[in-house]
């Protein structure tokens, strides 16, 4: 520990220290940079990604995993390190993650002049805050600024472009304090005012966005669902905020639906956002014309952002949803509503319905191996509880979301708003870092895996032991639509790969699975290889071109 007074330091290690200050366990990244020897003697692991989108990734995906609560930091070198990190960031961005990045600048002599890379003017449509370092003495002020945007306020990244003249400079004595973190909660007489709405209301729905896993807030949304007898959806980011298998669960909005969200969400005359940011995309709900709409949000710029708000609350979801339980039990007594069981009961039947129309599928026995009988040998081969799942770009996402059961927060890691192909290898390394005692599985496409797959060796190098399945099915198949001449003329949508001999190659466990009946035994093949030898596996199924999803 440097006392203030003692020591002189230079830059880079000044930086490690903050970080370990705040809570820091290790370190994403790429070299060149000085902050990763500075890092690694202070006693934070470095671990050394094979390409920068990636390594932001795994910063991104301990993050998530945590709520925030723990810190994804990720640094690379100036240029071509900023530069490639590129989609990662903006991943983050779009899904609002709260990562810093420590991106090494250009010497402070030739960082404006062209053509070096700057990433304060480069990344400034993609990041919450963000500040280069111009003199040694600014770091703990600068990092004090960098922390605290992580921890208060929307979360989003954060940048601190450190210039590679300053990084070895030394600075005199600093004092730094870890900052210390605060929320707001929701004016009172919105609260009263909503309280009635949702008491008079027919059919309200509960719409939980990913702010209710941020604030940690899934226990008293769960008391307020049950107080009101009052059905639950998710977005995409959303996903495990709320128990799937609970009776008020209609499920994940997104791309693909599950039919309770979409049925209730049709017939709802009220809508309660919350922690969520309603923002009209491809990866979320579309709100139907004439609801009444409360949104409940902790960051202003999302109300009446795409949607009236009828009633627009700020403040923190788990100080909001503890408001409304304390105004709803005033009204309706301990208990709430007694419930008679009609809403639960036609949640069941509309589920059961579903279900049943989608069973051919889940349980096929083809030959190639359709992706839903993938996803349901995996439901029954693992207690979500005891899992990380997270999909990738593609119709491995359009077939999850809907049908894999989130039952714990933070079991299922929905992301997407800027929904890059390879994302997910990332994410569940950050995961299994955060939680080594989950099994934690990321699903690709065959292009999905093109993209980011070497980075697998990150996984196996690191003692990351993660479960990576990639759905082959030798090509593009959501392009389907889209590239039908350029398809049938030059067969443009189509790609060729062995992909378990990758893994194996790469050091890792690897199987190609072709028959359905080895689905489940593939699974625990590849769990046992993540336990008893702390080696991530690679399972490569060869499925068919599946094209139907459970759409709206
Ligand atoms: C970086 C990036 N480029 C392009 C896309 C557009 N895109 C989304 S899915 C997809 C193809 C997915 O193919 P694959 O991963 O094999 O999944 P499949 O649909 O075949 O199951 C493409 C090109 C994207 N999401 N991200
Ligand atoms: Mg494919």
């Amino acid at each position: 520990m440097f006392t203030t007074e003692v020591f002189i330091v230079k830059v880079n290690d000044a930086i490690a220290e903050i970080l370990k200050r705040e809570g820091a366990e290790f370190l994403s990244c790429f070299p060149t940079t000085v902050i990763i020897e500075a890092a690694a003697q202070a006693g934070l692991r470095p671990v050394v990604c094979r390409q920068e989108r990636v390594g932001v990734g795994i910063a991104d995906g301990y993050s998530r995993v945590t709520n925030g609560k723990r810190l994804g930091v990720f640094a690379m070198q100036y240029g071509p390190g900023a530069e490639n990190a590129f989609a990662g960031v903006a991943t983050t961005y779009s899904d609002s993650v709260p990562v810093l990045l420590l991106p090494l600048g250009h010497r402070s002599d030739r960082s404006s002049i062209k053509p070096y890379f700057s990433s304060t003017r480069s990344y400034e449509s993609v990041t919450k805050w963000m500040e280069r370092i111009n003199l040694p003495e600014q770091v703990p002020d600068a990092m004090r600024r960098a922390i605290s945007m992580l921890r208060i306020g929307k979360p989003g990244p954060v940048m601190l472009e450190i210039p590679a003249d300053i990084a070895t400079q030394e600075i005199g004595p600093f004092d730094y304090r870890p900052i210390i973190s605060s929320r707001a909660a929701g004016d009172p007489h919105d609260i009263d005012k909503v309280a009635e709405v949702l008491l008079g209301a027919r059919c309200p729905v509960i719409h939980a966005g990913q702010g209710v896993l941020y604030a940690e807030a899934w226990d008293e949304l769960i008391e307020l669902a049950e107080l009101l007898q009052v059905p639950v959806m998710t977005t995409l980011l959303g996903k495990s905020a709320f128990p799937e298998n609970h009776p008020l669960s209609l499920g994940t909005a997104a791309r693909t639906v599950t039919r309770p969200v979409q049925h209730f969400l049709n017939k709802a005359d009220v809508v309660f956002g919350i922690g969520c940011s309603f923002s009209r995309h491809g990866m979320s709900a579309k709100i139907p014309p004439g609801k009444v709409l409360i949104h409940a949000t902790s960051d202003a710029d999302d109300i009446n952002k795409n949607y009236f708000a009828d009633y627009p609350i700020i403040g923190d979801a788990k100080l909001v949803l503890q408001q409304f339980i304390e105004v709803i039990k005033e009204r309706l007594g301990k208990r709430g509503r007694n419930g008679n069981g009609d809403v639960a009961h036609e949640i069941k039947k509309m589920k059961e319905e579903w279900m049943k129309g989608w069973l051919a599928k889940l349980t096929s026995d083809e030959v190639p191996i359709n992706a839903y009988r993938v996803i349901w040998d995996l439901m029954h081969t693992l207690d979500p509880k005891d899992a990380i799942v997270t999909h990738d770009a593609g119709s491995p996402r359009d077939q999850l979301v809907p049908f894999y059961p989130a039952t714990t927060p933070r079991c299922y890691l929905g992301w997407g708003k800027s929904h890059g192909l390879g994302t997910g290898l990332g994410l569940i390394m950050g995961a299994k870092l955060a939680q080594p005692e989950k099994v934690a599985i990321n699903f690709m496409g065959d292009a999905a895996f093109g993209m980011v797959g070497t980075d697998f060796e990150t996984a196996v190098r690191n003692k990351i032991p993660i479960i990576t399945v990639v759905l082959n099915n030798f090509t593009m198949a959501i392009e389907t639509h889209d590239m039908p001449i350029a398809h049938e003329l030059y067969g443009s949508r189509d790609l060729g790969g062995n992909y378990a001999d990758m893994g194996r190659a790469m050091g890792g466990y690897g199987e190609r699975v072709e028959k359905p009946s080895e689905i489940v035994p593939a699974f625990q093949r590849a769990i046992r290889a993540n336990r008893e030898e702390e080696r991530p596996a690679l399972l490569e199924f060869i499925t068919s071109e599946e094209i139907t999803f459970s759409l709206p």
